[in-house]
């Protein structure tokens, strides 16, 4: 029997009050993992703030600097600049915000630290919808799911724009160390927490994170959708380290269809749609091979 990589060692307690299922709670457990207990977290406003439960409770053995919800990236520039001036040097500081708070309101104050290559890790865990108020579209939303604030009549009731390609926005600002992560492939997930805390500047961890209620399935199904994200190619697995992109996980090649079909958020969709889906999917894995392939 191979033996596992991934730490044995656990710094998230029982207790979150996550919804079961909850493919954050995983993010965060992973994360940690990687990162150890010598960590610091800047959580904006998400279903992650009030995750950790109730005060005097925690289920985290890390601090957290709560902000507001569109500044995280201010929030991990302020714990680093206090650091440093205390001369702590052993501390990771983290961001960790959702996609609405990464893609959207949270956007500018990223840039910024990414901009001024702050030495922290962002992590955002994409649930692909504003989850904590109720499943509101986000920016990350990918075409043809539903939510809350897509319903209503034949035409308005699933996103009709593409997801943000937040790893292209990043690789732009020029940053030192990029990396998608999947709850489905821990070891993999591990170690590019683990690469990540070695590097200096800003490092930016994509982590697809299932969400049962908000994508319409069963909890039981949490670690299989993220299987399926993988193998369908739809969320490849990749890092860019110092501007070289390389996959970390090939995946299967399965057709689109399997993960779409068991979440309710897809389930109006026909097979023309899902037809669509399939045909960017395999012109964006082709473009991931030539760029890897180019070492780009
Ligand atoms: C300025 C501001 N606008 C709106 C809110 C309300 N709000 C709190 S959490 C949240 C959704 C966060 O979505 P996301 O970042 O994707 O995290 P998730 O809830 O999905 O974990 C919203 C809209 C807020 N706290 N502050
Ligand atoms: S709404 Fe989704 S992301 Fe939020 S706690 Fe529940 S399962 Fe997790
Ligand atoms: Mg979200």
């Amino acid at each position: 029997m191979t033996k596992t990589t991934i730490p044995e060692e656990e710094f998230t307690y029982p207790g979150s009050t996550g919804c079961p299922g909850c493919g954050a709670n995983l993010v965060m457990r992973y994360l940690l993992k990687g990162l150890g207990d010598r960590t610091v977290l800047s959580i904006p406003a998400c279903c992650w703030a009030v995750m950790p439960g109730y005060w005097p409770s925690n289920c985290l053995k890390v601090p957290i600097l709560y902000t507001a919800f569109e500044a995280t990236g201010a929030g991990i520039s302020g714990l680093r600049a206090a650091y440093d001036a205390k001369g702590v040097k052993d501390v990771t500081v983290v961001g960790f915000a959702g996609d609405g708070g990464t893609v959207d309101i949270g956007l500018q104050a990223l840039s910024g630290a990414a901009e001024r290559q702050t030495d922290a890790i962002y992590v955002m865990y994409d649930n692909e919808a504003y989850m904590n108020t109720g499943i509101q579209r986000s920016g990350a939303t990918p075409w043809g799911a539903w939510t809350t604030t897509t319903p209503g009549g034949a035409t308005k009731n699933y996103k009709h724009e593409p997801k943000k390609d937040i790893m292209a926005i990043m690789q732009a600002h020029g940053i030192p160390y990029a990396a998608t992560v999947s709850v489905a492939h821990p070891e993999d997930f591990v170690k590019k927490a683990q690469k990540a805390k070695s590097l200096k500047g800003l490092r930016f961890i994509h982590a697809l994170s299932p969400c049962p209620p908000g994508w319409r399935m069963s909890p039981q199904l949490t670690v299989e959708v993220a299987r399926l994200a993988v193998d369908t190619h739809l969320f490849p697995l990749y890092e860019i380290d110092d501007g070289r992109l390389r996959i970390t996980r090939k995946g299967k090649g399965t057709p689109v269809k399997e993960y779409l079909k068991i979440q309710g958020r897809f389930s109006h969709l026909d097979e023309s749609q899902v037809d669509s889906i399939q045909k960017t999917v395999d012109e964006r894995w082709a473009k991931l091979l030539k760029r890897e392939s180019e070492g780009a």
